[in-house]
């Protein structure tokens, strides 16, 4: 059962309509106020009585949209090309800006206010985004399919060709510009043989008309590229980045590209990593393939985003020197400097992969002359897939939040990234995003919430968690009563924690079903390749990554490293990420490891049930659609956590022989 397209923040119905006219004046020759006016038809003419809008000011309009210059306005303090102000003049309102894209964003911070019932003459802002990139990238496969995907087929492939849906594409646009952002790519980072041919005669006219409609609700689109095209689609007989022949191969390439799509962002590559071809082959660093590319770029200001998860996923599991977690940053943090100005290095926000609870990747504050971004994972691959509720906000603002000490006390990874604490190396966030093509977008409607929470944390990390949790429900079910509401905002503020209750504990990830990740299986990954290990055993359970471990701890600055370290200081919810330890060790919550497990355990599933209760509890207020849209997905949660918690309760009970305190059903 899905709640219908229209069902999302941007598009509901007023519940309490105005009782004004908007007589909107676009004013200038902006061509963003074409957007602004379909966008006015469509979204905020149902709040207001009558709505005309007329291309200059007539003096009789009460809204005003224009750039200070084509108003002859002193400009306000420097908003940048994306900021923008409102305020009331005169008894009118006025959303003016530097820049078109500014003008945009004013107007959508408008028809919040108008949604959220904000009177026309006190809405009021002054706003600029912290990130320069606020990015997302799609895992889309021409074929239709989406890697990771948990809310249908793709919105832009199916069949091995685009999709072409006007409509729904100029729906998309507006959820991404709704929340501020700026750029995407469309196709997945493991390029296969189809995707190839994206930088192609044979695609590029249709990549051209998504990237101009694209470019109207300011998104830049950016494709995922396959490092050895010069091979399978250039003829070449070598990928080499220091060959003449590839480079000139690739700046022929990007020509054509910038030829048909003069807005044309960049790359983004995945090289070297699982599999997919990379500079290694060659004997050549990361550095040399990056800056090749780079170089074809930068006649055109184009960008080349470089992944850096590079490591290696063919380990030998008895091989005890590897530690997967010290990849990215061994790999990358030599060549600090060595990057051309437009490559952008683009950091997994954890050093192992999205897990529910990892570390902060140390690698990000470790850049001191190297251009990056932050990459975090919006699509619920090992968070619960859009079955289980998991409002990721809190993790990010955790990340974001989290003090580096890069350069000294105070050096947040926000302020890393945003550019402010390394003179503009930072460039801001990029996350795998959750959308597909179900009619809610999202497959679970509450996961809409995630994609609403990135583009906010996005564009200003340092706003305040509860509102957007609030603004995002008062926005998407406003005919909801108010307690509904906030019990929907409970219910999603708490579900990271509740997640990370009943899977795998204290921050050691990866006790997942192997392949698509969803549910238990404590041994699954525990003798695989992949570098991702628990190592429990009779007396314990963790990997000790101290000095006399792998030795990551020293890849953070001071005192991060030591705190980790050092048992008395590692943070709790971290402890077996850093350090192996015995079942009964003794954590700061006064609690043996064990009993810890136990209990985390065993309160996840009743967290579950009492999400169930407070539901049921609103079964007469809730439409019947949404009510069952998120009851069949909480039966579906509720399993997936009582089989996380007896999978892994009797694992470890097996394993140390320790009794639970409270004597609850442990299956022997
Ligand atoms: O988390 C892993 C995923 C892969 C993904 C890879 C990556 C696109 O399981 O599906 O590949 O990360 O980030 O490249």
């Amino acid at each position: 059962v899905t709640t219908d397209r229209e069902a999302c923040w941007l598009t509901t119905e007023s519940s309490k309509p105005r009782t004004e006219k908007l007589l909107l004046s676009l004013v200038g020759d902006a061509p963003m106020f074409a957007t602004i006016r379909r966008l006015c038809q469509n979204h905020a003419a149902k709040f207001f009585v009558e709505t005309a809008i007329t291309d200059r000011d007539t003096g009789k309009s009460n809204v005003i949209i224009g750039t200070w210059t084509s108003l002859g306005k002193e400009s306000t303090p420097n908003l940048g090309s994306e900021g923008y102000t409102i305020f009331s003049e005169e008894g009118r309102l006025w959303i003016v800006a530097e820049e078109e894209r500014g003008l945009l964003y004013g107007f959508y911070h408008f028809l919040k206010e108008i949604q959220l019932g904000t009177p026309l003459l006190e809405i009021s802002a002054q706003e600029k985004p912290a990130n320069v990139f606020r990015m997302i990238n799609h895992w889309d496969n021409m074929d239709g399919s989406v890697e990771r995907g948990y809310a249908g087929r793709s919105l832009f492939f199916e069949g091995g060709s685009f999709t072409k849906d006007e409509d729904c594409m100029r729906s998309y646009a507006e959820l991404l510009s709704s929340v501020g952002i700026n750029a995407l790519t469309i196709n997945n980072v493991n390029v296969h043989e189809q995707e190839s041919a994206l930088i192609t005669n044979r695609w590029l006219p249709e990549v051209a008309w998504l990237a101009k409609l694209f470019q109207e609700y300011g998104l830049t689109l950016f494709l995922s590229i396959n490092y050895a095209s010069p091979i399978t689609i250039g003829g070449l007989d070598t990928a080499d980045p220091l060959e003449t022949s590839v480079a000139d191969w690739w700046e022929r390439q990007v020509e054509r590209i910038y030829g048909s799509i003069p807005s044309f962002g960049g790359f983004v590559v995945k090289a070297d990593s699982e599999h997919r071809p990379g500079p290694f082959s060659y004997g050549r660093t990361h550095a040399d393939g990056a800056n090749m590319l780079a170089k074809a770029l930068k006649p055109y200001g184009g960008h080349l985003f470089w992944r850096c998860f590079v490591y290696d996923c063919l380990q030998d599991w008895r091989d005890r020197s590897t530690d997967r977690a010290r990849a990215a940053y061994d790999h990358f943090a030599p060549l600090d400097g060595a990057f051309a100005d437009n490559v952008i290095l683009q950091i997994k926000s954890g050093p192992m992969d999205f897990q529910v609870r990892e570390a902060v990747s140390p690698l990000i504050g470790a850049l001191k002359q190297t251009k990056h971004v932050i990459e975090l994972q919006i699509t619920q691959e090992y968070t619960g897939q859009q079955i289980d509720v998991c409002y990721l906000p809190p993790q990010w603002k955790e990340i974001l939040d989290f003090d580096t000490h890069a350069n000294g006390k105070d050096t947040t990874v926000a302020d890393l990234v945003s550019g402010r604490a390394n003179g503009g190396f930072g460039q801001g966030m990029t996350a795998v995003v959750n959308t597909g093509r179900d009619e809610n977008w999202t497959g679970h409607s509450f996961a809409q919430a995630n994609l609403y929470g990135y583009g906010q944390l996005a564009w200003n990390p340092k706003r305040c968690l509860h509102a957007i949790a609030e603004e995002w429900a008062d926005r998407t079910y406003p005919y909801l009563p108010k307690n509904v509401r906030k019990t929907i905002v409970s219910i999603q503020e708490c579900s990271w924690i509740v997640y990370e209750s009943y899977t795998s504990p204290l921050g050691i990830g990866w006790m997942v079903n192997p392949g698509h990740h969803y549910g238990p299986n404590v041994n699954g990954y525990e003798f695989s390749p992949w570098g991702t290990y628990h190592f429990s055993d009779r007396n314990g359970l963790g990997v000790d990554r101290t000095r006399k471990g792998s030795n990551y701890v020293s890849q953070y600055a001071e005192p991060v490293g030591s705190r980790y370290e050092n048992l008395q200081t590692c943070p709790d919810e971290l402890l077996l990420f850093f350090h192996h330890v015995p079942y009964t060790h003794v954590l700061t919550s006064g609690k043996t490891v064990i009993q810890h497990i136990y209990d985390s355990h065993f309160d996840g599933v009743e967290q579950v049930k009492a999400f169930i209760a407070a539901w049921e509890s609103h079964k007469q207020e809730l439409p019947e659609a949404l009510y069952q849209h998120v009851r069949v997905k909480f039966d579906a949660q509720l399993a997936n956590a009582v089989e996380w918690r007896d999978q892994v309760n009797t694992y470890y009970y097996r394993m140390s022989g320790i009794e639970d305190k409270h004597g609850r059903t442990i299956y022997r």
